[in-house]
């Protein structure tokens, strides 16, 4: 199957679809393409890959939790929901002061981007307002900015734009078939109302998903469909894999093949060849040589830094060790 896209297209178009990328797939495009043999595969996506980035350069960004748990919604994946009886406490919102200490650690240890989480069904004003002092803050550090705080009206989204804000990350996060399984507070046409907002605002979207939550592979495919087929393709795209968290419900869940991880990775980034490509949760669980994998089938972002929002990540030790053996190089992509 032939994949268009010019070699020259702006990597991103605040006004609508980019020319030359596709937003038409088909469940039919997207299985036959998922039926290759993996060399095949992860060749077709490793050729795009090089046609628009350095596939020896990889985005870093760095995640802290400003807000963690107590979280209304009950999302079966997560540690920071009330419904679940996991370790993670109810916290209050961090002070400025907090955050920019940690988003200047994080940029010394070589992250380009710092990215706030809020464990919120949505923001409320006197914490929205709060929420974009820190922004403005981490902004004039001179990195990039990114939030997660859950839905968010237009006139959110246009404030946050107008505070200096970069990225709003706001995942679908599974197939509209799974969706339900998975949260039943919060549906799939509220994420994609809020993702409106978020592209009309003129901000970058950061949206991606999980996969290994026990969905089957057609709904991985219609997840991707999703994502590629939204108006705009998102900027960035968060592949997570399930951190299974004792006391959620996702708990027992069994593991994916990691064979059928990096396919995920390789559609994502046939489907969307200029989004940057992010190898999200569950890294810690990951060999280096399952991380070569993802690298070569596409993935060129990571959460970087010894912890994502509650769980671990892969160490910043471990990150260095890998990106010298793969003569990565970490900066803008
Ligand atoms: N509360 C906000 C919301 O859900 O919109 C923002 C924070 S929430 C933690 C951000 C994303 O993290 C979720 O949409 C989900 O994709 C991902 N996530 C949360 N828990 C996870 C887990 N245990 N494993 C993998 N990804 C997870
Ligand atoms: C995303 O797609 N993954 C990040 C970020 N966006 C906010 C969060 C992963 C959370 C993993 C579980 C935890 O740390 O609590
Ligand atoms: Fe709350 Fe977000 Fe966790 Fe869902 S994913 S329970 S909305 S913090």
């Amino acid at each position: 199957m032939q994949v268009q896209a010019d070699t020259d297209t702006p990597r991103s178009s605040p006004a609508g679809p980019t020319p030359g990328l596709r937003h038409d797939w088909s469940m039919q495009d997207a299985q036959a393409l998922y039926a290759l043999p993996f060399n095949d595969l992860v060749f077709q996506a490793q050729s795009l890959h090089r046609q628009h980035f350095d596939p020896n350069q990889i985005q870093l960004s760095t995640l802290l939790s400003i807000k963690t748990g107590g979280c209304p919604e009950d999302c079966a994946y997560c540690p920071q929901s009330v419904r679940h009886d996991t370790d993670v406490p109810s916290e209050n919102l961090l002070d400025t002061t907090a955050v920019v200490t940690a988003a200047r650690a994080a940029r010394a240890a070589g992250a380009t981007r710092f990215c706030m989480g809020a464990a919120w069904r949505r923001p409320k004003e006197a914490d929205f307002q709060q929420v974009l002092k820190m922004v403005e803050a981490v902004k004039a550090l001179g990195l990039e900015t990114c939030l997660t705080m859950g839905m968010l009206t237009e006139d959110q989204a246009s404030r946050l734009k107008g505070q200096g804000l970069d990225f709003y990350n706001h995942n679908l996060d599974t197939s509209p078939e799974f969706y339900g399984e998975i949260i039943t507070t919060r549906t799939f046409q509220d994420r994609l109302a809020t993702l409106e907002h978020v592209r009309n605002s003129g901000m970058a979207v950061c949206c991606g998903g999980i996969v290994g939550m026990g969905e089957s592979a057609q709904d991985r495919l219609s997840m991707l469909i999703q994502l590629a087929n939204l108006p705009r393709h998102p900027e960035s795209v968060p592949i997570n894999l399930l951190v299974r968290v004792e006391g959620t419900p996702l708990y027992e869940v069994s593991d994916i093949d990691p064979l059928e991880f990096v396919r995920i990775i390789a559609l994502t980034r046939i489907m969307m060849p200029l989004s940057v490509v992010r190898l999200s949760a569950g890294r810690d669980d990951m060999s280096d040589e399952l991380h070569a994998l993802c690298f070569l089938a596409g993935a060129n972002s990571v959460f970087y830094g010894d912890r994502l929002l509650t769980a671990g990540n892969a160490s910043v030790d471990r990150d260095r060790r890998l990106f010298e053996r793969l003569g990565l190089k970490a900066g803008p992509v």
